[in-house]
């Protein structure tokens, strides 16, 4: 018979903040369902997005590399379609390096408003931020981007530039990236530019490396969910006893990031056990890459109009102009 891993008992603890009420739900959903999996956006707590930004710096990581490239080429294309005195918005800013660049190209940005669900890290990026730009309003929003959020009320009545890099994009299910497109353009407003970087699809050799890299950053970042289900949940999972696997799955055009465990064990979570075969893995994350054309298509039918695409020589990598349709 079929059987749950987990036995459903009621949360012995009741989480104090909301977050963690999401992040316990999900966690004993998705641990509770066959195959197990976790979704991406738990990767981020301060550890995480510190973990973020050095696989950023590895020589295999080709796409901070790539999209930094085109968006320095193309900043001053960049600034030329910013309205006066706009407010820029970026979902999922990290550390907000890409930024910088446009923030250095496009000087009458009035105001910048980061978008993160890392909210301690998000507040010292703000702090560096507020020192390094001291003219432009610095607006952290601490939110999950795939629900609506509001936006500050200084912004009201400015101009507004989206600004998604990172192919974070890429880290959402296709009909998921459809809904979120739809509801950045409501959040943005009639008459808003959206830029967006999406990785593209290549050589899967290239692909398996930059999740595969050799000094184990990400397995590492993958590894540091488990050590937060530990710290904020009360699990109990012995993180030496599982693994990093990324694989390239051609047919659905993503990398697919796996936790799997080394051997037949039980963990507790929120007073619940979870059982594990040898070899059973948690799935903890998609990246999809796009061509120019399905991404464009996707924009198109989320109600958005492309105006500029840009990529690198070898077309590893395209940065997306998009306007509210
Ligand atoms: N924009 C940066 C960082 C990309 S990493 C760059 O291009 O380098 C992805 C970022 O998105 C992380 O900072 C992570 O905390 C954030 N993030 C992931 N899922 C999110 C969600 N659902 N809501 C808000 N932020 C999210
Ligand atoms: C943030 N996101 C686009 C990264 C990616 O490439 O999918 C996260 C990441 N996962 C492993 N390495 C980097």
């Amino acid at each position: 018979m079929a059987r749950s891993a987990l036995a459903r008992t009621a949360l012995p603890v009741e989480p104090a903040h909301p977050e963690a009420t999401a992040f316990a739900t999900d966690a004993i959903a998705g641990l509770t369902t066959t195959p197990k999996r976790l979704p991406p956006k738990y990767f981020y707590d301060v550890t995480g997005s510190e973990l973020f930004e050095r696989i950023t710096t590895l020589p295999e990581y080709y796409p901070t590399r790539c999209e930094l490239g085109i968006l320095r080429e193309h900043a001053a294309d960049i600034a030329a379609l910013i309205p006066q005195a706009a407010a820029l918005i970026e979902f999922g800013s990290g550390a907000s390096v890409k930024t910088r660049i446009v923030l250095g190209a496009a000087k009458s940005l009035a105001a910048y408003v980061p978008v993160d669900i890392s909210r301690d890290f998000l507040e010292r990026q703000a702090l560096a931020l507020r020192k390094q730009y001291p003219g432009v309003a610095m607006l952290p929003v601490a939110a999950d981007f795939s629900k609506p959020f509001d936006l500050p009320v200084t912004i009201e009545g400015m101009p507004r530039v989206g600004f998604f890099p990172g192919s974070t994009i890429g880290n959402l299910e296709p009909h998921e990236a459809c809904t979120f497109m739809r509801q950045a353009g409501e959040t943005l407003g009639a008459g808003a530019l959206f830029i967006v970087g999406v990785d593209l699809v290549k050589d899967q050799r290239v692909l398996q490396k930059a999740y595969n890299d050799k000094q184990g950053v990400t397995a590492k970042f993958n590894l540091n969910l488990l050590t937060r289900l530990n710290r904020e949940l009360g699990a109990n999972f012995n993180v030496s006893a599982f693994e990093h696997h990324a694989l390239y799955n051609r047919e659905k055009s993503r990398i697919e990031m796996h936790l799997a465990s080394t051997k037949r064990q039980k963990v507790r979570l929120c007073g619940e056990t979870a059982d594990f075969r040898a070899g059973e893995t948690i799935h903890t994350e998609n990246s999809y890459k796009y061509s120019i054309e399905s991404f464009g298509a996707m924009a198109r039918g989320s109600g958005w109009t492309p105006v500029e695409v840009w990529t690198d020589a070898d077309k590893c990598f395209s940065v997306n102009v998009l306007k509210r349709a």
